[in-house]
């Protein structure tokens, strides 16, 4: 079993008078909202935290295509089947963009695979969940994507140009991913009282795993401060949390679906909802190799690797022969 560890120390923000005069030229450049672009000079720890993010980011986009993947032969009716294979289409497309934004850091994407399939880096903890029935493949649109939005919005204004402008694209899409879920989970919460119950029963089930989408509260978030320093993330995981409740407790009700959490409730003082955390032990578990999916899903993965490399090698000799061609004229 592979392991996706989390470290346990925090990284160390530099004050200004530890900056090298380079480092202190970056933050200026960060701080008056410049764009980073590839060719600029960048701290090493920038491109790093870049890398693995946008990595993470990426591989979750492409994992994330197995649980609903699972269900295109299954959709009820072709209208939903075409809107699920067009969603999932989707999710190729925005792990390519991240994939191609990352290569512009010095990584190739092979690289970046290879350390998917050895666990050295990380996806998503929600994709280690299954998708049982209909009215999950729902819950995902509605607060998987819903949860993924409220991170990306902000993701638009990061520093680094390439990931800014990618986001860009795959927000608008993302957006058209929350709205399919949310129509079938209204459609089956007013429909027959059995899809009721099964949109209730897939709400009770991806609650929790969304909620921990946004990553650890923010004691335990060890890479938080610095990548807010240098605007690689905008906001804590636990600002972005708080949101995703405040927007979607509304949303239940409208769908006449009860949130799993009977300490939720809305704080007059704070204008919140309060509400129970995730169960972080749970959490550490998931990330680290041991849900409900894990091996399954790097499995999918590791085969669609294999099965896939007889295309890159015909890709790559046909390139060569072209280059030869094109050199020999
Ligand atoms: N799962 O210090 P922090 C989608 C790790 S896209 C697994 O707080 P950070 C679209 C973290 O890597 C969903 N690991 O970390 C879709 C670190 O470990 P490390 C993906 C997690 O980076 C929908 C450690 O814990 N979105 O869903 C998770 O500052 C439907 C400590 O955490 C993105 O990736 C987690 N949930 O903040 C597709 C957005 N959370 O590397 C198909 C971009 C934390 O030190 C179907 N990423 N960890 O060993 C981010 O915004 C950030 O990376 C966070 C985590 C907020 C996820």
């Amino acid at each position: 079993m592979y392991a996706q560890m989390v470290k346990s120390t925090g990284e160390a923000v530099k004050s200004r008078e530890e900056m090298t005069p380079e480092e202190r030229r970056f933050q200026d450049r960060i701080d008056a909202g410049e764009k980073i672009e590839p060719k600029d000079w960048m701290p090493e720890g920038y491109r790093k935290t870049l890398i693995r993010q946008i990595a993470q980011h990426a591989h979750s986009e492409v994992v994330g295509q197995l649980p609903e993947g699972n269900w295109i032969t299954r959709a009820p009716t072709l209208e939903r089947k075409a809107i699920l294979l067009a969603k999932v289409q989707d999710e190729a497309g925005h792990g390519l963009y991240l994939y191609c934004a990352a290569e512009t850091l010095g990584v190739s994407r092979d690289e970046l695979t290879e350390r998917l399939l050895d666990g050295s880096m990380k996806y998503s903890s929600i994709f280690n969940y299954p998708t049982l029935t209909w009215a999950d493949i729902g819950a995902v649109g509605w607060l998987v994507d819903g949860a993924a939005i409220m991170n990306q919005v902000p993701l638009q204004r990061t520093s680094f140009g390439p990931y800014s402008r990618a986001m860009i694209r795959i927000c608008k899409e993302e957006s058209f991913h929350q709205r399919q879920g949310y129509d079938i989970m209204l459609k089956m919460a007013r429909g027959t009282e059995a899809q009721r119950r099964m949109a209730q029963d897939a709400l009770n089930r991806f609650w929790y795993p969304a909620l921990m989408m946004f990553g650890p509260s923010d004691k335990d978030s060890v890479h938080s401060a610095q990548s807010m320093a240098w605007k690689i993330k905008i906001n804590t995981n636990d600002e972005l949390r708080q949101k995703f409740v405040d927007q979607t407790v509304p949303q239940a009700e409208y769908l006449g679906l009860t949130i799993p959490d009977p300490d939720l409730k809305f704080n007059e003082e704070t204008g919140h909802y309060d509400f129970t955390q995730p169960d972080w032990e749970e959490f550490f578990q998931v990330v680290s190799g041991n849900g409900p999916c894990n091996a399954e899903r790097l499995e999918a993965r590791r085969r669609a690797w294999e099965d896939g490399a007889w295309v890159r090698e015909g890709l790559l000799a046909h390139a060569e022969k072209r280059a030869a061609r094109s050199a020999a004229e």
